[in-house]
């Protein structure tokens, strides 16, 4: 059968038009990196025209860029394609059958956490409408992160569905998951390595042929698509398990009464080839859009795909005990919250709580499944009340943000540093226990940023993640 689809592709010729489902974060610089490649003449960007997003076809076809935040290189990429004619953003899909490639990016969000099912309903209708315009001898390739068995399941089957014709013999089908990060969009297509997973080698060989022009420093890594899948998804669920084993570590060291962070400096000392231990950081929370949910797409995968797994009886997943152990930070913090509430005298119930930062990352507007807004929500449901400061998040639903230092720390029993932005790491003891109005507020540090020594003299009660030499220090009058 690998011949028929080989033949197929040496029918069309060489990859010349190429399509990009999905006018989004991926999508864009995806396309616009297609067009400047000089074989390739043309580019179209499909974008649904739907009240949400229908705005970036217009905003695309002048040139500019729909993306909010800093993305170096990537406005000018899109005024020059549009200029020279080369990219064209359009809600009409029918211009798929022109096109010998067409990959699509279209996010696949988790609809209820809770339940951890990933809602593919968006990817899934970008793939109908892909089938349903696809011609002979084109390449698909999913870039979406999904469930390992996607591709060469429910994408293949709709794909077969809605053109009628064959994966494998007819239309090649691959996975090539996007390894992007928001303000180095560009960078990132031309420096990271791209895995490349075809679902027989035809296949992954197109796809190979059709990535390797838009790498700079990056190399083609090819396998199967299932081992795509699993590899994108793990690779987030390696990253998420690291930081797991160093809150756990915290947690440890707090109980022992040790600095997390020289413990740190050793065990990263260790440098030699074969040896190095790749220790990350505790912190107040694992937030953001990528690990909070690949740990699931993968366990998932094997409850899908896996036959006849080899598993420790009874055993729990390592990487779910991860996915725990990391949501259980906010609670964390709550704690540390509420014992340097008691050793102020106070409760947390009619407490006052100060939240320095919302944004799941530093210096960032991204608050996607932010840890704050659990440690909101506990605060709250335990009778305090919450102020939240961030210097980037515009606004957030269910949530009253304030740029104003002064208003969200006036009257504060008690101040928790959830997010390491820039603005943090200068807070100065004297002045913010002055804003306070109290003698002895409490300073819980989510992510390393303040000098325990110069609050605790201030009169600060202090408690901080990982600092078990610090954590039941005597109060300075
Ligand atoms: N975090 C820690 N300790 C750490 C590192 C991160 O608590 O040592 C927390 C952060 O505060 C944040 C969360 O984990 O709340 C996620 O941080 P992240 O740096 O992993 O940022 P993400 O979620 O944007 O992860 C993305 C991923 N990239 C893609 O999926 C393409 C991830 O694979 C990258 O490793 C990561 O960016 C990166 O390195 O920037």
């Amino acid at each position: 059968m690998a011949g028929g689809l080989a033949e197929a592709f040496v029918e069309r010729g060489p990859i010349r038009t190429i399509g990009v489902v999905g006018m989004g974060y991926v999508g864009i610089p995806a396309a616009v990196l297609f067009a400047e490649v000089p074989q390739y003449r043309m580019v179209y960007g499909f974008q649904r025209d739907s009240a949400t997003s229908g705005y970036k076809i217009s905003m695309l076809n002048r040139g500019e860029s729909p993306l909010g935040g800093d993305e170096p290189g990537l406005a000018a990429l899109i005024q020059k394609v549009v200029a020279a004619g080369k990219f064209s953003c359009t809600a009409d899909f029918s211009q798929i059958a022109s096109c010998d490639a067409v990959t699509i990016a279209i996010q696949t969000p988790f609809l209820d956490p809770s339940d951890l099912l990933p809602d593919f309903s968006a990817l899934e209708e970008g793939i109908r409408l892909t089938g349903r315009h696809l011609s002979r001898g084109t390449l698909v390739v999913i870039e979406s992160t999904v469930t390992p068995g996607t591709t060469a399941g429910i994408a293949r089957r709709i794909l077969e569905e809605e053109s009628g014709m064959v994966a494998g013999r007819d239309f090649g089908l691959a996975h090539a998951p996007e390894r992007v990060m928001v303000g180095r969009l560009i960078r990132n297509l031309q420096d990271h390595d791209r895995v490349v997973g075809g679902i027989d080698d035809a296949s992954t060989a197109r796809a190979c042929e059709l990535y390797s022009p838009i790498l700079v420093q990056g190399r083609i890594i090819p396998m199967s698509a299932t081992a795509a899948e699993v590899e994108k998804t793990a690779e987030n669920t390696f990253r998420d398990l690291q930081i797991a084993a160093a809150n756990q570590l915290a947690l440890y060291c707090e109980a022992m009464g040790v600095n997390f962070y020289d413990v740190r400096e050793g065990i990263a000392s260790l440098k030699e080839e074969g040896v190095t231990r790749a220790i990350l950081w505790p912190g107040a929370g694992v937030g953001g859009h990528c690990l909070t949910k690949d740990t699931y797409h993968l366990e998932r995968g094997v409850k899908v795909l896996g036959r006849d797994l080899d598993w420790p009886e009874g055993e729990r997943s390592l990487f779910l005990s991860a996915r725990a152990i990391n949501d259980f930070m906010p609670a964390h913090m709550f704690h540390l919250t509420r014992d340097g509430l008691a050793r102020a005298g106070k409760g947390v119930a009619c407490s006052r709580v100060a939240i320095l930062g919302w944004a799941f990352i530093p210096n960032s507007d991204d608050a996607r499944n932010t840890p704050s807004e659990v440690f909101r929500d506990i605060v709250v449901s335990s009778g305090g009340e919450v102020s939240v400061h961030d210097p980037w998040v515009e606004d957030y639903p269910g949530v009253t943000l304030s740029r104003d230092f002064g208003q969200v720390i006036g009257g504060a029993d008690a101040v928790a540093i959830f997010t390491g932005h820039r603005e943090y790491f200068s807070l100065d003891p004297a002045w913010l226990r002055e804003a306070t109005g109290h003698p002895h507020p409490v300073i819980v540090d989510g992510r390393n940023v303040i000098d325990p020594d110069a609050f605790i003299r201030e009169g600060w009660v202090y408690k901080g993640i990982g600092r078990g030499d610090k954590n039941s220090h005597e109060l300075f009058p």
